[in-house]
């Protein structure tokens, strides 16, 4: 009878901990507070939702206005898209690989994002535009500031699924210091008030497997590009 209580207490507190730890709420930066965990019950229906977007428009490795090809694989969900060409980068209505809208964004999606930038603080968030980013080892981001949103005093919500990464965090310069944290699966970030111009970027992808998602790691960012 002891040893069934004592058992039980412990599955108890064990559970309480991973909770805890599934559920952790840290402001990283000023403006920038990660919901750990936020998106993990509903990461199989994203992942799902991503395949089926990419049957519409397929992910593909945009080229910079310098001429490189991008490491991450892209497509977009929303009335807008984000594209880089030799051009510039920009929002366009369609997607130039194959002329058509972009997918709709799910509205389990727009949900998400605006319940993930009201627990960051953010009441009205109505996100035009999602970024699909698709990682795979050795893929990377290069240190830059999200500059092509019309209100920049919206936030950015970003959803991680699939293998880790770490993310590094700087300031309003490229010189400026950075911090370094690991995104895992299922974490939220929402990027508002002086973090929302800082310069940010991804370290290359490890190799590694991830039952939902195998050698990748999937990002959304939810945006009010309009
Ligand atoms: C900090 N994506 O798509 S998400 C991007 O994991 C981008 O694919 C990375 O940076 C990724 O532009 C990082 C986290 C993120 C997104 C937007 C931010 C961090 C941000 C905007 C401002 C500051
Ligand atoms: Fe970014």
């Amino acid at each position: 009878m002891a040893r069934a209580v004592l058992v039980t207490a412990l599955c108890y507190f064990r559970r309480m901990d991973l909770f805890e730890e599934n559920n952790r709420h840290i402001e990283i930066a000023e403006g920038a507070q990660l919901l750990g965990g936020f998106a993990t019950a509903a990461a199989p229906l994203l992942l799902e939702n991503v395949a089926t977007i990419a049957t519409q428009a397929p992910f593909r490795h945009l080229l910079t206005p310098g001429g490189h090809t991008m490491s991450v694989a892209m497509t977009n969900c929303g009335r807008l898209g984000w594209i880089s060409d030799r051009k510039g980068y920009r929002y366009t209505a369609t997607d130039p690989s194959t002329g058509k809208p972009w997918p709709a964004m799910p509205a389990a999606w727009f949900d998400l994002a605006q319940r993930a930038a009201a627990a960051g603080g953010f009441k009205r968030f109505t996100p035009d535009a999602c970024l699909i980013n698709r990682y795979s080892p050795g893929a990377k981001m290069s240190l830059h500031q999200d500059k092509d949103e019309k209100d920049q005093t919206a936030p950015i919500v970003s959803v991680s699924l699939g293998l880790p990464a770490v993310f590094q965090f700087g300031g309003l310069s490229r010189q400026d210091p950075v911090q370094k944290h690991r995104l895992q699966h299922g974490d939220v970030v929402v990027w508002g008030g002086p973090a929302r111009l800082a310069y940010h970027g991804i370290l290359p992808l490890k190799e590694g497997h991830h039952p939902l998602t195998g050698a990748s790691r999937i990002n959304l960012t939810f945006r009010q590009a309009q």
